[in-house]
């Protein structure tokens, strides 16, 4: 097994490695930058090296410094965690250049899921189902608007190199095609600073649920159930849970075996997850693949019982999966709620120093965090403060506790968005497991959801 790893992140996943990791046996090197010396990580794991100043170009996303910390500790691989350099290609590349194992799939694996264009066209070759599209990107307006009349309108403009919305544009008619088609270019360039665009049959009303992938070194590929993602706001998924409610036990069983055929055809290795988008009629659509381990694993570790960070390390290591397909079962019901910190109303962010804090706990709740009494919640990186997962026997008993859980939580000192999950655990369609990505949406909109909502800011003390 490795010796040392190094975990290129912060917060609850530089943790959550650093628990694998030593429940392994396994030495851990955190890195920081100078904003980050008084972080959980640093203190939990063997080793700590300063890389950068606060932003995160210059620490978090600085390979040189990555790198020299990786070799004056004599780290022997490096857990990239999630967002940072966990997608990024030349970054796994210079890792195995450098004799230092990259925790995650090949680099090119990495490269051809990161461009949206080419992964859709090896999931149509894998086999996997997809909207009607264009093949390939779409060069002009002109070429956009042939492939529209073909398949109907509403369409979707959608950046090769996108992903998380940016230069996404929804197009309900021809006349508004040509303008729709520049400002998505415009977008993809400025985010991306690569405009190719592509062109798919827009679903109204979708579902976002994932296949969770597990994959070895010699060819044994077992999926581990979905999880449903649809509760986000401007792409930022706020609640997942597994099983999904929409989900048959015949269509899970169906997305399951296509999923795993299509990653034993690319040659998938580590863990992944596939991204469908499922349809009012029941229909899923390949959407796109994460070749990370993702922000929202516990909910199918608690349902599978699979220690998925602990699980990807000895994968990376070339160690064959220890379960089969048949040996995969699902366990009760789990609901996760990402904490942020940030208004719960405007969704501002809302960094600042915690005065106050308890976290709730008892039979069947988890958190994941990196915040503590006393700890400040910087404005240099993403909000999430905290993953509180619950699970229970059946999906209504989880609902149950993740309320009770909700209302123990205390953090004081900043605003954070446990109201809104409160309001959105008291929706009725949320109860009823009949919601779809509109759904946060439509809690604002409506009078029951934003009465309920400011109610529960009054209340959270
Ligand atoms: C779509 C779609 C409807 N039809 N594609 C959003 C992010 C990016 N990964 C793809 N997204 C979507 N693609 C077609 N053909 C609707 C969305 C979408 C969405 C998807 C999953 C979860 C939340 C969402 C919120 C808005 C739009």
């Amino acid at each position: 097994m490795f010796k040392k790893v190094l975990i290129a992140n912060r917060g609850e996943i530089a943790l959550r490695v650093i628990r694998a990791c030593r429940e392994l046996g396994i030495a851990t090197v955190a890195v920081h930058s100078t904003a980050d010396a008084n972080a959980l990580h640093v203190r939990f794991a063997d080793e700590a090296v300063c890389i950068g100043p606060p932003a995160s170009k210059e620490s978090y996303l600085n390979v040189p410094q990555l790198l020299s910390a990786a070799e004056i500790t004599r780290a022997d691989a490096i857990h990239p965690g999630y967002g940072f350099l966990s997608e990024n290609a030349e970054f796994a590349e210079v890792c195995e250049n450098c004799k230092i194992r990259f925790i995650g799939p090949r680099p090119e694996m990495l490269r051809l899921m990161g461009n949206k264009v080419r992964a859709r066209q090896a999931a149509r070759e894998a086999g996997l189902p997809l909207l009607p599209g264009s093949p390939g990107t779409v060069k002009d307006p002109r070429e956009a608007e042939a492939f529209a009349r073909e398949i109907g309108f509403p369409v979707i403009l959608k950046a090769a190199a996108g992903g998380g919305g940016k230069g996404m544009k929804i197009v309900r008619e021809p006349g508004a095609l040509a303008q729709a088609f520049s400002t998505a270019q415009a977008e993809a360039v400025a985010s991306f600073s690569n405009g190719d665009l592509y062109i798919e049959r827009y679903v109204e009303k979708p579902r976002h649920i994932e296949i969770q992938i597990v994959a070895d070194e010699h060819g044994n590929i077992v999926h581990l159930n979905e999880r449903e993602c649809s509760v986000q706001r401007r792409h930022q998924k706020l609640i997942e849970e597994s099983p999904s409610p929409a989900l048959t036990p015949e269509l899970r069983k169906r997305m399951g075996e296509v999923s795993v055929n299509a990653m034993r055809r690319l040659a998938y290795n580590n863990v992944g997850t596939i991204e469908y988008l499922l349809d009012e009629r029941g229909e899923f659509y390949f959407m796109e693949m994460n070749t990370r381990i993702q922000v929202e694993h516990p909910v199918t570790e608690l349902v599978t019982g699979v220690d998925l960070v602990s699980e990807q390390i000895r994968l990376a290591y070339g160690e064959p999966l220890r379960f089969k397909q048949e040996d995969v079962q699902i366990r009760g019901h789990a609901i996760e709620c990402r904490v942020n910190a940030e208004d719960p109303i405007t969704f501002a962010p809302w960094p600042g120093k915690i005065t106050g804090y308890s976290v709730p706990g008892g039979y069947g709740v988890r958190v994941d965090s990196g915040a503590y009494e006393n700890y400040t919640v910087l404005p240099y990186y993403d909000s999430l403060l905290s993953k509180l997962i619950v699970h229970a026997e059946d999906r209504a008993t989880a609902i149950r506790r993740m309320q009770r859980a909700l209302g123990e939580y205390v953090v004081e000192g900043i605003r954070t968005n446990i109201p809104f999950h409160r309001a959105a655990l008291a929706e009725e369609s949320f109860q009823e497991g009949n919601y779809d990505t509109r759904f946060v949406e439509r809690l604002l909109a409506s009078e029951t959801g934003s009465r309920r909502l400011k109610k529960a800011v009054e209340e959270t003390p």
